[in-house]
């Protein structure tokens, strides 16, 4: 199937509403507001279909007030219908949507005059070349011009054939389902309903979405398209959800649903702008920055205060989270006015230098993502992870291994998909030989190192780990790695080391993990360790971190059989009077007290069976 989104612009007035009827029957203004003023005041959406060729229309309002809710449609056009009235020609509005629609970068134009009916063949022929003329200003690949009235269905017809003839793929296909709402509705019976248009990968009625915004994860009930239930909705489909267990109030226009785990949102972002003709943007300055089908309140920041050129750097500081992807654009207004275009440079906000910065933000505008990766890499010693590639640079994973497997100097984990410059080779090095330095029994395997250094990745530790046994640094023994010049078979040092510890510590020994991290050994030998000891007896298990020296525990029941016999029963508080510790062991041995014969157990107290 076919599918392409096609959007009025133009002047209020000029036709745009009237020629959608013309084409599908569809009644455009449809709210009372809308009927009793005759105008156009928010987006409304339409279709037409024949043979398996679907063509969707957005119809924008004219109305210079209204052209925020004409970019919240206009963001999502493949093509766009230029409606010029053949009397009125070019007017303000016209002139506006022009400017918006060339900042969105919308290329694909078809030139429609109507109202011909209003001039002799003469004039048509004269403002008809006067308005093509206008537009040719404009960045657009004009694709063909009609001369229309809705009076005349040769002329309506003759358009119809061509929308559905033309060849509209024109968005990138992200690396991931993203869509913004456009509306939202209640419906009776079936609960909340949002339509937005898909951009990016396809979604399935099965998947879980995440509404960013508001960082709920939810699920579809059903999908529609044009008015029919679907499994799938993809890229330019009109699409409306309906969302299960859901309050329609929770959610707004201009939110942007995806799958969890692909944007981030930042409430600054870096971009590129381009100040309109006699337009400009101002430093540290509030506008309303509109992306997608969101408009935000937002401070800009230019990144050269003293910018005299119009265009440039800027930072969007809002007091929200925006979510936005590498080269999304986006308009920036104030009021009624509008002053510039943007693209997103810089959707996830690292700290770094602004010297850093400068030269990132310079790789972005270019699409120099190898150069991109370099910088971020210098401001990234820990690691740099690819899966946020789809959102930086908008990149599939596959495609952003690709590029990292081009650059000079890295280490890629392709595994964890984490890239780190070569250099962090030797912070790596120099942690290990820091541990065992500081203790040469050392006993420790790749995943016990990655325990301590979370942001290094196992691969990268066990290259590190060889390079140290190669160096005779270190020596290998299964998994573990020991000091080079330590002779002794360490495991069975460890078995003794470990026991006189527990039975030093007498009752209130150290849990399992902290004797690991203190002698620094690997956690899955230490447990093996206390395995061995507890199978011949030597340390009893009292809970699964609580292990107790034989003699100990032996002695300790002892004392607890003495407080029963002195009080009659036991319990946590005569317990502590006797042996001050923590309440954790009290309670520890006095739940094992309960597996010892002889002794019962009535409410929180224990005694003995007489
Ligand atoms: N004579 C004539 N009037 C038209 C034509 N197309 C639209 N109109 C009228 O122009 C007015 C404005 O049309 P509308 O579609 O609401 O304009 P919009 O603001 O651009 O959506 C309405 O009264 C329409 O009936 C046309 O081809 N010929
Ligand atoms: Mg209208």
């Amino acid at each position: 199937m076919t599918n392409y989104i096609i959007g009025t612009c133009g002047h209020i007035d000029h036709g745009k509403t009237a020629l959608i009827t013309a084409l599908n029957g569809y009644e455009g203004d449809s709210t009372n507001e809308e009927k009793q003023r005759g105008i156009t005041i928010d987006l409304s959406f339409s279709n037409m279909s024949r043979d398996d060729k679907n063509v969707a229309f957005i119809d924008v309002p004219g109305h210079e007030k209204l052209v925020k809710n004409m970019i919240a449609g206009a963001f999502s056009f493949d093509v766009i219908m230029i409606v010029v009235s053949a009397k009125e020609k070019i007017m303000p509005q016209t002139v506006e949507h022009l400017e918006i629609l060339n900042l969105l970068g919308i290329k694909k134009a078809i030139v429609v005059i109507t109202k011909k009916d209003l001039v002799t063949n003469e004039e048509l022929k004269i403002n008809t070349q006067e308005i093509l003329n206008f537009i040719e200003n404009y960045d657009f690949e004009i694709v063909s011009h009609h001369c229309v009235s809705i009076f005349d269905e040769y002329s309506i017809r003759e358009l119809k054939d061509k929308l559905f003839n033309l060849q509209a793929d024109n968005k990138i296909e992200e690396n991931f389902f993203r869509y913004y709402v456009d509306r939202v509705f209640s419906t009776k019976g079936n609960g909340t309903v949002v339509t937005g248009t898909v951009l990016g990968k396809p979604i399935n009625i099965k998947e879980k979405l995440f509404i960013c915004d508001i960082k709920k994860e939810i699920k579809l009930k059903n999908i529609q398209v044009h008015g029919s239930d679907i499994d799938d909705a993809s890229i330019s489909n009109r699409t409306a959800l309906n969302i299960q267990s859901i309050d329609a109030k929770t959610i707004k226009r201009g939110f942007i649903i995806s799958k969890k785990g692909f944007l981030r949102g930042f409430n600054q972002i870096d971009i590129s702008f381009k100040n309109l003709k006699d337009k400009k943007l101002l430093h540290n300055t509030n506008y309303s920055i509109y992306l997608g089908s969101k408009r935000i309140e937002a401070k800009v920041l230019l990144f050269d205060i003293e910018n005299k050129s119009n265009e440039g750097f800027a930072t969007i500081k809002a007091n929200e989270d925006i979510f936005s992807i590498y080269n999304e654009k986006i308009i920036i207004r104030q009021g009624n006015d509008t002053i510039a275009g943007a693209r997103v440079l810089n959707p996830i906000i690292d700290p770094m230098k602004k010297s850093q910065k400068r030269k990132l933000l310079e790789a972005l505008y270019d699409e120099n993502i190898i150069k991109a990766y370099q910088v971020l890499l210098e401001a990234h010693k820990k690691g740099l992870g690819l899966i946020s590639s789809a959102q930086r640079f908008a990149l599939s994973h596959t495609k952003a291994l690709d590029f990292a497997k081009n650059l000079k100097d890295t280490f890629i984990d392709e595994k964890a998909l984490i890239i780190y410059p070569i250099e962090t080779k030797e912070l790596i090095k120099s942690n290990i030989l820091n541990i065992y330095t500081k203790n040469k029994y050392a006993l420790l395997s790749t995943a016990s190192i990655a325990l301590r250094l979370t942001w290094a990745s196992e691969n990268f530790i066990t290259l590190v780990l060889d390079e140290l046994v190669n160096e005779n640094i270190l020596i290998k023994d299964g998994n573990l790695y020991k000091n080079a010049n330590i002779k002794e078979d360490l495991k069975d040092m460890l078995e003794d080391i470990i026991l006189n510890r527990l039975e030093k510590e007498s009752y209130a020994p150290t849990a399992p993990y902290n004797i690991y991290d203190e002698l620094d050994i690997d956690r899955k030998l230490g447990d093996d360790i206390l395995k061995a000891l507890t199978k011949k007896k030597l340390i009893i298990r009292i809970q699964h971190n609580l292990f107790v020296h034989a003699t100990n525990l032996s002695s300790l029941i002892t004392k607890m059989k003495e407080i029963i016999k002195n009080d009659g029963f036991i319990e946590v508080k005569n317990f502590k009077e006797k042996l001050p510790m923590s309440r954790k062991y009290l309670i520890s041995y006095l739940d094992y007290l309960d597996n010892i014969q002889g002794i019962e157990k009535r409410e929180n107290k224990r005694y003995l069976i007489s």
